[in-house]
């Protein structure tokens, strides 16, 4: 095999780390609320923190004990988003700090002896460095062309950074991998996107229905709790996924579809609503355009039409349809999160959108509520240079591509795709690349092609392999970092201030990006000694104070308008050309798209191969989490779901090893374990995302199970919005180790 100047590379040089607690000095709940009362509060200081083990940051205290080791994470009673319950992962959130294969100081790419390893440097090192790298970037290309690949709380430090320094070339995977294509796909309907958190108003639905969202396994932890407290007081659940999930297992209706048909079903459904006069007259006449068109449009979707495409039998697809309409407008046709499938996503979320407000649901109590947050102001700075380009302009083939698209940044980097923008170097901060971004084959020969690399990272996760400088952040418990300032009911502040000093050399992102702003003569944008004092100044203009924070943790205020709900006396003015909900998409048709969402026929699975699916589990988040060593003990491998009848066909036992083989000829790189069950269609496998760990210094999660990931080799991309979509994969079992180059 060809080598080449940027192989991936262990991190060689790391020195033996710190000590960790042993587990069982940490109260690790199953999970919500189930505490082993073993630590005597009194004795321990409580710190406020908002979890960071997912993006719904839920506020938590940090119990610190008289040696100053973190004890424990719980919950703050004050927060509204988790009522002071963490979920499993964010308990265990502990062993994101504790876990000894951390970064532990920032490394460099040397040449030794004709072999590439990375060596440990010192803090002024390794930033005049990147410092002199994005000065001579600037100098030959242009700022533009240093991109900046982040996610979550460190991102948002760069951001500031990067457009101080002249380049909004930013990309993340919570847009065109994640949720994007909802957002805009609600947006262009209701004039505003669901948001994060969600503004589903789950706890007091009387029917909830989920298109492939897992909810209890997607463990977003107030909609967990409300959709448990929904279920006590006997909500109908209808749950549209080829899995028997946990949700769908406490579901009325269980439609375990065909993979990638849901279209069809969604435009049946609203056939059974407008044909058989179920849909709310009132609502769609006073608030929607575009009605007698949709009207015509979904005639010919009969559920008989539907049921050849979906598998699920026209009575169940009117029985259902009915079961909506009985409980609306308290009936949420869930608008999901992740849902980058099959390419047409943008418009099944529009299709789910439309179908709400068929319903009357969009601003209705037990529907969708108007959420609220808090105006922080922004501490005070010059304004941003114009970049000359920027990751919009990289994606104008994408009209509603409202944020960057990862991948064309990614492909913006190669040579040959590229004519008049291109990226020379990337910073990536707090996102596993290779992990969360399919098409492997082509991130790495982008990395290749770049003339640097440096990335910000807690672990050595596999995208550090590839770097020409890490830079070893310590975690959010060691740290301050933005406010939280969340979408809700109400309004609310959270603070995240340190728990214990940063560990080893680690440094917070805020601090970074100040000494190299410093470095490249940007101070006036960084005008404050710590981030203390932005978060101090910030509070001050919010009506509280630092001091007051660090006893509440959270803070709750009132809504400025008093409407959580649609005031039914007045006309509402939804944020859309019309000033109406649009039925009909007049910008998606000057666009040259669809006006309404259409079903088009996906490929199926070629003989002998399966569609490979994928979702959460309740203890992980995507792969960040893995190595963590409390939850890992939970949960250390990912296991292959296959329907038994499938499985005798293979001739496959429960827990054999196999490899998968895609539709590309890529192979898993680790076997993954049989799961044999009824729960899993039989046209599909289904594993848990984030796993099959390829760097060893992982050393819990290296070689667990297999990463679904890698076997995303085609995607289907959306071409409103640019999404991902990573659902069109296919794959065949392999009983035999497969003879290969095994991955460091
Ligand atoms: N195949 C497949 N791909 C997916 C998904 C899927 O289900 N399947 N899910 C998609 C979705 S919904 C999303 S939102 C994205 C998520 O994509 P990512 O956010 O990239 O998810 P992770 O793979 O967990 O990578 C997070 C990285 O951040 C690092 N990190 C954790 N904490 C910190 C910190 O405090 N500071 C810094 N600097 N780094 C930190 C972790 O060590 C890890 O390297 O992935 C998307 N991609
Ligand atoms: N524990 C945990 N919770 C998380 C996260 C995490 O990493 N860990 N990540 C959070 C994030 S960022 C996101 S975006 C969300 C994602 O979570 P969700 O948006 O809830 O779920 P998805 O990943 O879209 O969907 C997974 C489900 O879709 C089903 N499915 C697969 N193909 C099809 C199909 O063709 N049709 C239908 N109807 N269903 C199908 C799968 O069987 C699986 O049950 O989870 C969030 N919550
Ligand atoms: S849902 Fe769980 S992991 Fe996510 S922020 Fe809340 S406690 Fe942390
Ligand atoms: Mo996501």
């Amino acid at each position: 095999m060809e080598t080449t100047r940027r192989d991936f590379i262990k991190i060689s040089s790391l020195g033996a780390g710190g000590v960790a607690l042993t587990s069982t000095t940490i109260p690790l709940s199953g999970i919500f609320g189930k505490k082993k009362p073993a630590l005597d509060d009194e004795k321990l200081t409580k710190i406020p923190t908002y979890c960071d083990i997912c993006f719904w940051k839920c506020a938590a205290w940090a119990f610190v004990d008289a040696t100053g080791k973190i004890r424990k994470l719980e919950g703050n009673k004050n927060d509204l988003l988790d009522r002071g319950r963490l979920c499993p992962r964010g308990t265990g959130g502990i062993g994101a700090y504790y876990d000894d294969d951390r970064l532990k100081t920032p490394l460099v790419r040397i040449e030794e002896d004709g072999e590439q390893v990375f060596k440990e440097a010192s803090w002024e090192e390794a930033l005049d460095l990147v410092a002199n790298k994005m000065k001579e970037i600037k100098e030959k290309h242009g700022p533009e062309s240093f991109a900046l690949l982040k996610h979550g709380s460190p991102g948002k430090h760069f951001a500031h950074l990067f457009q101080a320094y002249g380049s909004n070339t930013i990309a993340e995977p919570a847009f065109a991998q994640c949720r994007g294509p909802r957002d805009v796909g609600f947006k262009l309907t209701f004039g505003k996107p669901p948001g994060s958190p969600e503004n589903t108003d789950l706890r007091d639905a009387k029917c909830i229905v989920l298109i492939g969202s897992h909810i209890g396994e997607n463990m977003h932890n107030s909609q967990v709790q409300e959709l448990s407290d929904a279920i006590d007081k006997g909500v109908s659940i209808i749950t549209v996924d080829p899995r028997l999930s946990t949700v769908a297992n406490k579901s009325k209706f269980w439609l375990p579809i065909r993979p990638s048909t849901d279209m069809a079903l969604l435009l049946s459904w609203m056939h059974v609503l407008i044909y058989e006069e179920l849909y709310d007259k009132e609502y769609v006449e006073k608030n929607t355009t575009g009605f007698e068109e949709l009207k015509k449009h979904v005639r010919q979707f009969t559920p008989e039409w539907a049921y050849p495409i979906t598998d699920i039998k026209p009575e169940m697809i009117r029985k259902s349809a009915r079961e909506m309409a009985i409980s609306a407008p308290s009936t949420i046709v869930h608008p999901g999160r992740h849902v980058v499938w099959y390419g047409d996503d943008t418009q099944r979320s529009r299709a789910i959108a439309i179908l709400n407000a068929l319903l009357g649901s969009w601003g209705r109590r037990g529907g969708f509520y108007f959420s609220e947050k808090m105006r922080i102001p922004k501490y005070p700075q010059p304004p941003y240079p114009k970049p000359k380009w920027d990751a919009h302009t990289l994606s104008h083939h994408f009209p509603f591509a409202n944020h960057g698209v990862t991948g064309d940044v990614i492909k913006a980097s190669l040579i040959e795709k590229t004519k008049e923008h291109h990226v020379k170097a990337w910073m990536v901060a707090g996102t596993n690349l290779t992990k969360s971004v399919p098409e492997r084959a082509v991130i790495e020969s982008a990395i290749n092609e770049l003339e640097f690399l440096v990335v910000v990272d807690t672990m050595p996760m596999e995208i550090t392999g590839y770097a020409d400088v890490i830079l070893p952040e310590c975690t959010y418990l060691e740290r301050y970092d933005q406010l939280r300032n969340s979408s809700w009911r109400t309004p609310s502040v959270a603070l995240r201030m340190p728990a214990v000093k940063p560990k080893y050399q680690s440094k917070p992102a805020w601090w970074m990006a100040k000494q190299l702003g410093e470095r490249l003569g940007l101070q006036d944008y960084f005008d404050y000694e710590d981030y203390e004092e932005v978060i101090k100044w910030q509070l001050e203009h919010v009506g509280t104070s630092l001091e007051e924070m660090k006893h509440l943790g959270v803070k709750n205020y009132d809504r400025r308008s008093k409407n959580l709900y649609m005031d039914e006396k007045a006309t509402q003015k939804f944020k859309t050309p019309s000033g109406k909900i649009e039925l009909y998409s007049q910008k998606l048709k000057d666009a040259g798209f669809e006006p309404f969402p259409v079903y088009k026929e996906h490929e199926r699975p070629p003989k002998n191969y399966l569609r490979m699916i994928y979702g959460r589990a309740p203890m992980h988040t995507f792969s960040k989490t893995v190595n963590n060593p409390y939850l890992n003990e939970l949960k250390n491998e990912n296991l292959l779901w296959i329907n038994p009848r499938v499985a005798k066909k293979w001739n496959l036992h429960y827990g054999q090893k196999v490899w998968l083989k895609n539709q590309d000829g890529v192979i898993s790189t680790f076997p993954i374990k049989v799961r044999m069950t009824e729960r899993i269609r039989w046209d599909s496998i289904y594993m848990v995302h984030g796993f099959g760990h390829n760097n060893k210094n992982l050393t819990r999660a290296y070689s667990k199970g297999a990463s679904d990931t890698k076997l995303i080799s085609k995607i289907l991309t959306d071409p409103i919005m640019g999404g991902t979509g990573l659902r069109g994969n296919f794959v065949t079992i392999l009983t035999e180790e497969p003879t290969k180059n095994i991955e460091s």
